[in-house]
């Protein structure tokens, strides 16, 4: 791990999240390989050499159950996901340098050698302990087989997550009031001897570990959260037989029965066999995953936030324990909603890949609204018609618009790019964006590249428009040869910008405008390099999605819906199990428990005694030994207010400076760990959305 700023002379690796193979993907998935595959070019852009690695993750009840469910084997079972992943993703070009499984070879002897090491560090013990037990099903119940209360929020939880509520990590025996997924019944606790993994004894390396973690925030406080409620030592072995042996089986289980590994210690591992294989196949000469994993490299994981636990606190504690790297960056997504509500894959409340595909949308559309929408740890919502808007909006009228009309324009005049310098000003403004681009890779900020590209095509389309060299070609033809011709640059530094999140559309352009070769391959720096000469009639290479289209697309998403939500009521007593994973794709949960209207009403003088104001977030950082409390100063025209808000971990505090929000001004002041609030900031709902104005509200303007 380093801390020199992207790019560095290590080879880097790109993870995302392994799918578990077990279900349809949807779009909760591909916000995660989208982003680390955008992230991954963004770094191949900057000349890191890097490689994008990820696998189907094979084993583990999420996989077993579902199987089970279907009567099949669920080594068939997971091979034929795991087969269908490996063609979806490409056509959203997440293109990984290898896409493994952890059911090979590579992954198994990988795990059990790591497995050993730990052991043999002493890192691993035996102990007694209690195992849910279905007496009807004669089966142990790990995990997924298991259901009940998580003895820390109290949300109904899994045998070992928290996935409604507290999103921890649940050892065996920990789910209070369990029971068993397959019968129903309530399950048994029978004692039975399992392998453990020592975590607690990593307490100072995590801590320190995480000081110098890079990525989102979230990646880091949530698991110092942890470090300081105490560290448990981690179960790692499981009463299944789907799944990797225990090493040294005959050894395993006290009573013989052999013991598989649990799905969390082989599935990680995945990142490095992938590697592994990828470096098999090219030559170490040209990417050593060794030097990578084991002497120096720069180890990023794209993960969901749901799964921050197990990447930022058992996995660096593995690969310490058994002499591997450890992670320079974890950037941990947020969940995607869908029409405001939680994705759910039940309820069939998700854009599912495959339609999105048979609509006949570009992937680049999605991808781009997918990596810009919202900051990376930020909830994405979906809806066709904010997709519609965006695509319309950005894609369509700031970046199409610019490529079609200065392409255009040189072709019809030039036949190609004038022979003419580029401007001073344009040159300047193109290295400005190399520069956004460059800071927005090394703070993992997607949205960011986006902006620095989107920005740029605002940037030439005002150019142009300023400049009219339609006005220019008779009268000054030398002023018009140097207008087209800062265009023509201003496309080109667009095209290799933008490239990471719409590489297809990127390509194009590159082809357009008579580029040999990929615009892939392109650094930041060939932005300002000439293009050639000629070219031919360009294309347009973005079209607007109609608002007919959105609403026939809105009314079969939600009749959809309601279709499921029928059926689920006249299943109401049925035993449910989930039927893909919800893991990195945050199927979330509907609110549901909204409060109660409130039955008194006031008068509007009551609402006028509200002094709430338009403010500016000018600072902002986490207050000492308060876990969810930051500090933040905020500009409210008049004067800069000191509040306390209870948004520490869930906002990236570094992205607040500079936004807008709304300020309840005349809040009695109050001391929160001995710090001053002098007003209240407004949020609604569990992730403290930030409320704000959107338009031309200015600074202290009071909200009436
Ligand atoms: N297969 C999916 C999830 O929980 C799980 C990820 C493994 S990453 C090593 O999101
Ligand atoms: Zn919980």
């Amino acid at each position: 791990m380093s801390t020199d700023e992207f790019p560095t002379d290590r080879p880097a690796v790109v993870t995302c999240g392994l799918p578990y193979a077990n279900g349809d993907l949807h779009i909760g998935h591909l916000r995660g390989y989208i982003g680390a595959d955008a992230f991954n070019r963004s770094l191949e852009t900057l000349g890191q050499e890097t490689a994008y690695v990820c696998g189907s993750d094979m084993h583990g009840t999420p996989v077993a159950v579902n199987a089970e469910q279907q009567g099949v084997d669920p080594a068939d079972f997971a091979l034929d996901w795991h087969e269908q992943y490996k063609e979806t993703f490409p056509k959203f070009n997440v293109d990984f340098d290898n896409y493994g499984h952890t059911h090979d070879e590579t992954n198994t002897e990988l795990t059990q050698e790591i497995v050993r090491k730990l052991d043999e560090a002493g890192y691993i013990y035996e102990k007694e302990i209690q195992v849910a037990y279905d007496p009807d099903a004669d089966q142990y119940l790990p995990d997924r087989y298991v259901e009940g209360t998580c003895p820390y929020c109290g949300a109904k939880a899994r045998g070992d997550e928290c996935d409604e509520g507290c999103q921890r990590h649940l050892e065996p025996g920990e789910v209070e009031n369990p029971e068993s997924t397959i019968t129903g019944n309530p399950a048994e606790y029978r004692q039975r001897a399992h392998k453990f993994f020592e975590v607690s004894a990593f307490e100072e390396y995590l801590t320190e570990f995480l000081d110098g973690l890079e990525g989102t925030s979230n990646a880091r406080n949530q698991p110092r959260q942890w470090i300081e409620d105490g560290l448990q030592d981690w179960c790692i072995t499981r009463d299944m037989d789907w799944g990797i042996d225990y090493p040294d089986a005959e050894d395993a289980g006290a009573d013989g029965d052999d013991l598989v590994l649990y799905v969390w210690v082989d599935a990680p591992i995945e990142y490095i066999a992938s590697t592994k294989q990828y470096s098999e196949r090219v030559g170490t000469d040209e990417y050593d995953w060794e030097q990578v994993w084991k002497d120096e490299g720069e180890i990023v994981h794209i993960i969901g936030r749901d799964i921050i636990q197990h990447h930022a606190i058992f996995w660096p504690a593995m690969l310490e324990g058994s002499g591997y790297n450890a992670p320079r960056g974890i950037a941990a997504t947020g969940f995607i909603t869908i029409n405001g509500k939680g994705l759910s894959t039940s309820r069939n409340r998700a854009i599912w890949a495959k339609e999105y595909l048979e609509e006949g949308f570009h992937p680049d559309l999605l991808r781009y609204y997918l990596t810009t929408t919202g900051g990376l740890q930020q909830d994405v919502d979906f809806s066709w018609e904010a997709f519609q808007e965006k695509v319309n909006g950005e894609l369509v009228g700031t970046v199409g618009n610019f490529w079609y009309r200065s392409l255009l324009f040189a072709y019809r005049n030039y036949e190609g790019t004038p022979e003419a310098d580029v401007s001073e000003e344009v040159g300047e403004r193109i290295e400005g964006a190399i520069g956004e681009t460059r800071e927005a890779v090394n703070d993992y900020d997607l949205r960011g590249v986006g902006r620095a590209a989107t920005r740029l095509a605002q940037f030439g389309n005002e150019y142009i428009q300023r400049n009219e060299p339609w006005k220019l070609t008779d009268e000054e033809p030398e002023k018009a040869a140097q207008v087209i011709r800062d265009c023509v640059q201003l496309a080109k530094a667009v095209g290799i910008l933008i490239e990471p999140i719409t590489p297809d559309k990127s390509q194009l352009l590159w082809e357009q405008i008579g580029e040999d070769g990929e615009v892939a391959d392109a650094h930041l720096e060939d932005a300002l390099e000439a293009p050639p000469r000629s070219f031919d009639e360009p294309g347009e290479l973005f079209a607007k999605i109609e608002d007919d289209r959105v609403e026939e697309l809105t009314a079969k998403l939600e009749e959809r819906v309601e279709a499921a939500s029928d059926d689920e009521a006249e299943s109401d007593d049925e035993t449910e199990t989930d039927d893909t994973d919800a893991g990195e794709s945050g199927d979330m949960t509907d609110t549901g428990d909204l409060e109660p209207l409130l039955e008194d009403r006031i008068g509007f003088e009551d609402f006028q005694e509200l002094d709430i104001r338009v403010g500016r977030i000018e600072s902002a950082e986490g207050i000492d030994g308060a876990d969810d409390l930051a500090k933040l100063e905020v500009d409210i025209g008049f004067e800069t207010r000191q509040v306390v808000a209870g948004i520490k971990q869930l906002h990236d505090l570094e992205e607040l400076p500079g936004t807008n929000c709304v300020l309840l001004a005349n809040m009695e002041p109050a001391k929160l760990f001995g710090v001053e609030s002098n007003g209240m900031i407004l949020a609604a709902g569990e992730e403290a959305d930030l409320l704000t104005t959107h338009d031309d509200a200015e600074i202290g303007e009071k909200i009436k």
